[in-house]
């Protein structure tokens, strides 16, 4: 009998899942049964093998029951969970989170995916609050019962090896919780889960296998939102850099199967050949990833895909374009479906096995006449070297391939040189002229194969339909974008002419209309196409490669001054809005003046309309970012709607984010509380953006408030503040009005020098109105290597020593009092004063680098403390809605 802890052998117990041995034992059992005659084939692309999965749905279906409802999520079977379920803020999220009971984990896995916790998939461990010595003493007879699977013995032995659903403080499989988590949320928290696994660089689910419903899904519509950047060539130069939703490029793929058993570890290998340095990275889960983990119950079946993407430096690239690898878990044989769709779709498939017997014989002969190339990874089983061979010698050219096919991988295989070749034999095949498909095209495959594909649904269908006849207009036809001041005018003159009689015309009108659609789900639909069709219209510009920060700061006549924006700003989902707002800011102002009658508004349902981006999960913008100025009437009219939306629980904290560009502030806010503000775009919107974090009613009454409103800031500009008056004193402004607003600013640094002038400023103003909000300095490592420096929290190294620019802002207006650090500005008693230090986000060099734990660690400190100091009263209290709109009047 196998050992399980041997790396060779142990892998043959490993690989055979339990719930893969019903129905692969009960394939073999009627293969053997119809090879004796010899007469009957396999059939390739016949669905043979699905007629023979149906066999067994009852066990299937008990289990993915059985799983559900041990991780407590049978409930939301027919009601999913929602994204907004989600993210709500608990008591939860300000502890350090261990699972008690196995209904904890799924919520423990999206917590830790939320804040980029490359240990995610891991903490699938129960640590129960029971004392060990009071829990029960695992019998003799059950430690017996655990039979490994050794092909040396008579297959159907193993049949009384199924394992039972693991008993509560027995690990669950990571995969499988991801299935279920996946199969019980709705289409945009599996987005947004899928969004969050690819930030924290692990294989995303590609086809989600359903047992209980007899259908597998294609995901391309969760794959849809992740957006990857990669270069195109080295040297990294202007042109080569290239960002994309991975839906979209086409790029050979490689496929790796396990046909029965392989002693190979697929994940372990796939994981090698993807990770450039001597570090492995762990990009596809497997065993050795968490200790003692159970067994796949429901996840057999599924299809993972992760990518290789090029970082443009030809020390670090195996690949010099993007190249797709996809893993599919179990066994051929019990998801010959899946085999299928990835023979069709691959540019090359690995199959991995240990023997090739008459069986595997049968069943890849059925490959007969693919046009898809096959590789071999062998690990023969000792004694069975001559059956193999010989079956191997027939099965070659059947499938039209040679020797060099076949790649064996015994325990005394030199691993590194293995993954060189097996490095070698992709690059090889991805130079020469194969199928290069992308995960569109796929999805197309799979339809034809009888996968659903989650896109597929009516309601996303029309939304997409709405958004194609929106960004199918130009730029032209949003009018009202630009200078404030002339817009009252202009709305007064076209709102006397024609068009504009029965309310805007056009591209608007179709945007409106996709906002105020009957049906939630469809409205959300429309938002999310709306974002990705505008973001497609962008990519077909060159793209600029990232500045680091330090070369966004305001040079004389350089980029990052306020001549820039002449620069046309890439059209996003804020212009549909600020259009609205600016008719209904002309419109009010008006009203106001006498020469519209109240009656006669045509645009005072706007806000309302707005505010579905808020309810959707999607930033909505608060200041204009081309302009740097707050349509007052518009963020009044938005905020009273969203009086009216919060009801009875309408107490609010306001967190805002300031600081220069591109020094992480929205990648923090995104992290901090699962948020979706545009991140990487160091020179993309520069106002103020706002999203809405619920809190639970289990824990508002604890907290002291109900909602946490979230204001991110496109940036400010940092030192010099010459030749740049007129955009200085707009970013004073801002700043006053974020600050003003906010119970909290997070005022991030890249530099710990020079702090944006504009933000002492704004500091000046506030201190003289008698305001003092609570802040929170967080000094971001962006350097993509470890720099070593104070602690996370250590105080007054950042601000003893103000830069020279800092300086002479502060010095010029308080030049009666003398010099006055940002340290006396801010906070006159010392331990109020918290400056974070915040490691890299990435270990190594992006797209490929690693998240690092660092990051997410010191972010959920971040985090904690910012809510404990919000539950203990922050130096400002919390405000109702209505509050906001008087200091919004007086800011
Ligand atoms: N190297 C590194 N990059 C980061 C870090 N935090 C964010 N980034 C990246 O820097 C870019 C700008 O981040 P973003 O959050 O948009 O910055 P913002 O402009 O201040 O909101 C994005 O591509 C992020 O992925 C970090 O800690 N280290
Ligand atoms: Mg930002």
């Amino acid at each position: 009998m196998a050992s399980p802890g041997h790396s060779d052998v142990g892998e043959v117990a490993r690989e055979v899942k339990a719930s893969e041995r019903g129905t692969a034992v009960a394939i073999a059992d009627l293969e053997w049964r119809e090879m004796e005659g010899d007469d009957c084939e396999f059939h390739y692309g016949d669905g043979t093998n699905e007629a023979q999965d149906s066999d067994f749905p009852t066990v299937e279906r008990s289990r993915l029951q059985d799983m559900l409802s041990l991780l407590g999520l049978e409930t939301y079977q027919v009601q999913k969970l929602s994204l907004q379920d989600a993210l709500q803020i608990s008591s939860d999220s300000v502890r350090n989170w261990a699972p008690q009971a196995p209904r904890d984990l799924p919520w423990t896995f999206l917590r830790k995916l939320q804040a980029l916790n490359a240990e995610a998939r891991n903490s699938t461990t129960v640590v129960p609050d029971t004392p060990l010595d009071a829990r029960p003493v695992e019998k003799e007879s059950q430690v017996e019962e655990i039979v490994y699977w050794d092909t040396a013995d008579d297959i159907s032995a193993d049949i009384y090896s199924f394992s039972e659903l693991p008993t509560p403080d027995t690990p669950v499989n990571p995969l499988d919780l991801l299935c279920a988590l996946l199969l019980s949320s709705d289409s945009f928290l599996q987005q947004e889960i899928v969004l969050k696994m690819s930030l924290c660089q692990f294989a995303l689910p590609l086809i989600l296998p359903d047992s209980e419903n007899h259908g597998h899904t294609f995901l391309l519509w969760a794959l849809r939102g992740v957006m990857r950047t990669w270069w195109a060539q080295p040297p990294r130069g202007v042109g080569s850099l290239r960002e994309d939703s991975v839906v979209l490029p086409r790029a050979p793929t490689f496929a790796f199967v396990r046909m029965e058993v392989s002693s190979n570890s697929k994940s372990q290998l796939l994981n090698a050949l993807l990770s450039p340095g001597h570090r492995q990275r762990d990009c596809f889960w497997h065993r050795d990833l968490s200790v003692g983990t159970s067994s796949r119950e429901i996840a057999d079946g599924l299809v993972e895909i992760s990518w290789f993407l090029p970082s443009g430096r030809e020390d670090l690239d195996l690949f010099p374009e993007p190249v797709a690898f996809l893993n599919l878990r179990g066994d051929i044989g019990s998801h010959w479906l899946q085999f299928k769709l990835l023979t069709e779709v691959s540019s090359a498939v690995f199959i991995l096995t240990d023997n090739i017997s008459r069986k595997e014989y049968k069943l890849l002969s059925s490959m007969k006449g693919s046009a898809t190339k096959c590789y071999f990874i062998l690990s023969p089983c000792r004694g069975k070297r001559n059956t193999n061979l010989r079956l191997l010698g027939r099965l070659l050219p059947v499938l039209r391939v040679d020797h060099s096919h076949v790649l064996v991988k015994v325990s005394s295989t030199d691993s590194a040189r293995f993954v060189h070749r097996l490095r070698s034999i992709v690059a090889h095949v991805a130079r020469s002229p194969c199928r290069r498909l992308s995960l569109e095209d796929m999805a197309h495959a799979a339809r034809k194969l009888g996968l659903r594909v989650d896109e597929d649904c009516e309601e996303c269908q029309r939304a997409k339909g709405r958004m194609e006849r929106v960004t199918g207009a130009t730029r032209g036809a949003l009018r009202l974008q630009g200078d404030p001041g002339g817009t009252a005018a202009q709305v007064e003159r076209e709102l006397r002419q024609a068009p504009w009689a029965g309310g805007p015309a056009g591209v608007l009108q179709d945007f409106i209309t996709g906002l105020g659609s009957p049906s939630p789900a469809e409205k959300q639909y429309f938002l999310r196409w709306m974002e990705w069709g505008l973001a497609w219209a962008v990519q077909l510009r060159p793209r600029q490669p990232p500045e680091p920060a330090a070369a966004l700061r305001a040079k004389p006549g350089g980029a990052a001054d306020a001549s820039e924006p002449s620069r046309p700003e890439p059209l996003g989902l804020e212009h549909f809005l600020r259009e609205m707002g600016q008719l209904y800011e002309a419109e009010s102002c008006l009203v106001e003046a006498g020469k519209l009658p109240a009656g006669q508004r045509r645009f005072a349902h706007f806000p309302g309309l707005a505010l579905e981006l808020l309810r959707t999960g999607l930033p909505l913008e608060l200041v204009d970012g081309t302009t740097l100025s707050a349509p007052l009437r518009w963020v009044t009219g938005l905020l009273k709607e969203l009086h009216a939306h919060l009801g009875r629980r309408s107490r609010l904290v306001v967190l805002s984010a300031l600081g220069v560009p591109g020094t992480g502030k929205s990648t923090l806010l995104n992290t901090m509380f699962g948020l979706r503000f545009a991140t990487g775009r160091a020179r993309g919107p520069r106002g103020a953006f706002m999203q809405l974090v619920t809190v639970a009613e289990s824990f508002s009454q604890d907290l002291g408030c109900d909602h946490i409103l979230v204001i991110d800031s496109g940036g400010l500009i940092a030192g010099a503040l010459a030749t740049v008056a007129g955009r200085f004193e707009l970013e004073v402004s801002l700043a006053t009005l974020i600050m003003g607003l906010s119970n909290v600013t997070v005022v991030t640094l890249a530099d710990t020098r020079d702090i944006p002038p504009a933000i002492l400023q704004a500091f000046l103003r506030l201190e003289k109105a008698g305001h003092m909000p609570s802040y929170q300095f967080v000094h971001q490592n962006l350097h993509d290597v470890p720099v070593p420096g104070p602690k996370p929290r250590d105080r007054w190294w950042l601000l003893e020593q103000p830069g020279d620019k800092s300086r002479a802002t502060v010095q010029a207006d308080k030049q009666a009092d003398g010099l006055r650090t940002l340290a006396d500005l801010a906070f006159c008693d010392p331990e109020k004063l918290h400056v974070w230090h915040i490691p890299s986000l990435w270990h190594g060099v992006p797209p490929m680098a690693a998240v690092s734990l660092g990051y997410s660690e010191a972010i959920f400190e971040l985090k904690r403390c910012l809510l404990e100091n919000i539950r203990n009263g922050l130096s400002n209290p919390n405000r109702s809605v209505q509050q906001l709109i008087e200091l919004v009047r007086r800011l």
